[in-house]
């Protein structure tokens, strides 16, 4: 983590299995349950649902990054023995919920991963915006081996990223990708030597930040829901959202700048 990171106060620095420090315009979520591989327990999950929701109006941009030797070791599965139906569904819901903050929140987030990226853990790194693996990286759907499914949204998200085909192929055979797979198949966007995957995952949330706020909206939440649609209602909602960004005062002054010279120009290899 760079100096320029102070940790968080207030309601963020409450929550004890995080560790939460903010700049200016980036906030660095790092999973912070080492011990236990950050497997995710009902604590875990109810605190990355409050810290999402109560993110500070200038943070533009986050990274959720784990401490100790694995990005996330999944569903905290110490918890899930004798879980009757009801509250199995309440849970793959409280799940859900703490999710859809992260995908469907104010600000895009960048999962920066390293070591084990399994069953929960996948889940939760399916459904960041931007995916930076280190080489240490593996990616794996323990579900069938430990005799359950997938309930933090990975059967949607998921195959979304890499096909159901592949998504069958790891639950059913308990198949491992490794990093080098796992960018082929598209479960991540850039692959980085070990030890360099905060450094480029804070890179790109600063440059993400620096973006309209209207636009990093519509990446967001029309994009998916989008590809979602059939064609006909997915060119509509495309032409409502593309209106209303580009009538903000922000578009306008940025397409000013473009035309008087004044704004960079798009350059290879940027
Ligand atoms: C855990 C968990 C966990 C570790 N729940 N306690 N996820 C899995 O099936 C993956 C299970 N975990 C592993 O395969 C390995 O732990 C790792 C490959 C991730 C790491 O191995 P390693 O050798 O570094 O650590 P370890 O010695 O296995 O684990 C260290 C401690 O963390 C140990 O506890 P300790 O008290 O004996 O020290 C482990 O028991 C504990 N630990 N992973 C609980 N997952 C919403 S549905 C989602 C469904 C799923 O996510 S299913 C996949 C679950």
């Amino acid at each position: 983590m760079t100096s320029l990171f102070n940790p968080a106060t207030g309601v963020l620095a409450s929550l004890d299995l995080l560790q939460i420090s903010l700049d200016d315009s980036v906030a660095h979520v790092r999973l912070n349950r080492p011990a236990k591989r950050n497997a995710i327990s009902d604590t875990l999950i109810q605190q990355l649902h409050t810290c999402f929701i109560n993110l500070p109006e200038h943070v533009k941009a986050a990274v959720v990054s784990g401490e100790g030797e694995h990005f996330c070791a999944g569903l905290d599965l110490s918890e899930l023995v004798e879980r009757d139906i009801g509250s199995g569904v309440l849970h793959s819901r409280m799940w859900h919920a703490a999710f859809d903050a992260i995908q469907f929140g104010r600000v895009p987030v960048v999962a920066v991963l390293h070591g084990a990226v399994v069953g929960g853990g996948l889940e939760l790194a399916s459904t960041c915006h931007i995916r930076v693996a280190e080489a240490s990286t593996y990616y794996g759907l323990p579900e069938g081996q430990r005799g359950i499914f997938v309930g933090g949204g990975g059967s949607v998200r998921i195959p979304r990223l890499m096909g159901v085909a592949r998504m069958t192929d790891l639950m059913l055979t308990g198949r491992v990708y490794d990093a080098n797979e796992g960018l082929q198949v598209g479960l991540a966007q850039y692959l980085v030597p070990d030890g360099e995957g905060l450094a480029k995952g804070i890179a790109l949330a600063r440059r993400i930040a620096t973006n309209a706020p209207m636009s990093n909206y519509a990446v967001m939440h029309a994009l998916p829901r989008i590809a979602d649609q059939a064609q006909s209602e997915g060119l509509l909602t495309e032409s409502l959202m593309a209106a209303v960004a580009e009538s903000t005062p922000d578009a306008q002054s940025r397409l000013r700048a473009f035309l008087e010279g004044r704004a960079g120009k798009v350059v290879k290899g940027s």
